[in-house]
């Protein structure tokens, strides 16, 4: 089949939601959701699932040094770098069955079709399942991806702890997804991403599917706060240095910062970890990770200035000392202009209402947007609700979203024909 009859491709929706439901089964929870951190076993057998079905429709499958996964399926200018389709696979420690997951099964939704059509594109197309998009078990977020767009050195993430002191190296090794292909050393010629919106406005608007124009900036931090251990009975309160108590004022304060810069500010601390912990024992220490967003980083540099002047301030009068480190600066990116408009004209063409928007959430196209022409494509998910084990997109929506990626795709590719 040439260009000119792929009007009426169309994806097997039943066949990818067979895939999402049958992948959802690595890391199932009881309540429904996935727990698949990344390079876990879990994530083993998720990727060896997608090896085979890549392989099974001919695809051929490189892994690189950082784990990144690229299943390409030629087309008749191979010495063209390939369109991708990419997104992760990993998944928070009480994730959804859609937050990643729908932007690598729909993109191999996409290239079965192709298979099954005989379509032969102009361009070679890849699968990318990029490793460590969340940055729950290694942070930062986005990782594999990063050190492929050249963000961060390879030995960087190599060396990323999780909080059992575990690497990212032996990790990758442990589970046998070390490839050998250094990683950064393909081209990428372009890459659609698509993934549920994480909030509620297409749900809201009744619009099916998001054309995102660009991801806004995210700033990560680290803080531990230090006191004195003591004892809870036999400790005057004047006498107490309480790390906990600091950690409380400076998470209100933090609350504070995104509230005074809303509506598009966010900043939250998700993870916090007491030390040592006890019903009894004053909290000598506590850990925490702060997470700021917004689109405009004139405004981030504001909050961050803020933050770090709260610190001294809420904590000194404590007898609390303190280290911050920012772990992680996301700036805001601008997605590519061409791209954007094969999303509308491949939605248009589906048939689906759209609105423009710009993501709140992190994904690895905000990094491979650095080194390639990148866009996303959005879709519903029930309540805007994701990171959630609730997470829920309908048959019809993940449907529509492969559809109108297969369109971009194709749209896209008529322009090397
Ligand atoms: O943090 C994020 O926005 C993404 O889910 N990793
Ligand atoms: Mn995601
Ligand atoms: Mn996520």
């Amino acid at each position: 089949m040439t260009s000119a009859d792929f009007t009426n491709l169309t994806i097997d929706p039943q066949r990818l939601w067979d895939s999402l439901m049958e992948t959802a089964r690595f890391g199932a929870t009881a309540k429904g959701g996935i727990r698949r951190l990344t390079l876990s076993d879990e994530d083993r057998q998720v990727r060896d699932w997608f090896r085979r079905a890549c392989e099974a429709i001919g695809g051929t499958v490189t892994v690189d040094d950082c784990g990144n996964m690229f299943a390409r399926r030629p087309g008749r200018r191979n010495d063209l770098p390939p369109i991708c389709m990419g997104s992760h696979l990993d998944t928070q420690p009480t994730g959804g069955k859609f937050d990643g997951n729908l932007g690598v099964l729909a993109a191999l939704e996409v290239m079965r079709t192709l298979h099954a059509s005989g379509y032969e594109t102009n361009a070679p197309i890849e699968i990318v399942n990029w490793t460590n998009e969340e940055g729950s078990r290694f942070a930062p977020a986005m990782l594999a991806s990063g050190v492929f767009a050249g963000a961060f050195t390879r030995e960087f993430a190599y060396s990323r702890e999780d909080r059992d002191g575990r690497t990212f190296a032996a990790e990758l090794a442990r589970i046998g997804y070390r490839g050998d292909e250094p990683v950064g050393a393909r081209k990428i010629g372009a890459m659609f991403e698509l993934h549920i919106e994480q909030g509620p406005i297409l749900e809201a608007e009744g619009k099916m599917v998001g054309v995102v124009t660009g991801v806004q900036g995210m700033r990560w931090y680290e803080v531990t706060v230090r006191g004195q251990e003591a004892h809870t009975g036999a400790t005057p309160m004047h006498l107490r240095r309480n790390a906990l108590l600091g950690a409380a004022r400076m998470i209100e304060a933090i609350d504070a910062i995104a509230l005074r810069h809303t509506p598009d500010a966010v900043g939250t601390v998700g993870l916090a970890e007491v030390r040592p912990n006890s019903r009894n024992v004053v909290p000598g220490e506590v850990f925490f990770c702060v997470d700021f967003r917004h689109p405009d980083e004139a405004v981030l540099e504001t909050m961050e200035r803020e933050f770090r002047a709260a610190l001294p301030a809420t904590l000194e009068p404590l007898g609390l000392a303190f280290e911050e480190k920012r772990i992680w600066n996301s700036p805001a990116v601008q997605f590519d202009t061409e791209m954007i408009g094969c999303v509308r004209k491949g939605a248009e063409k589906a048939g689906f209402a759209t609105r423009d928007m710009v993501s709140g959430a992190g994904h690895d196209a905000a990094y491979i947007a650095r080194v390639a022409p990148t866009t996303m494509i959005f879709v519903p998910c029930a309540g805007g609700i994701s990171h959630n084990e609730a997470e829920s997109t309908s048959f019809e929506e993940c449907g529509a979203g492969a559809q109108v990626l297969l369109e971009a795709v194709l749209a896209y590719d008529q322009r090397f024909g």
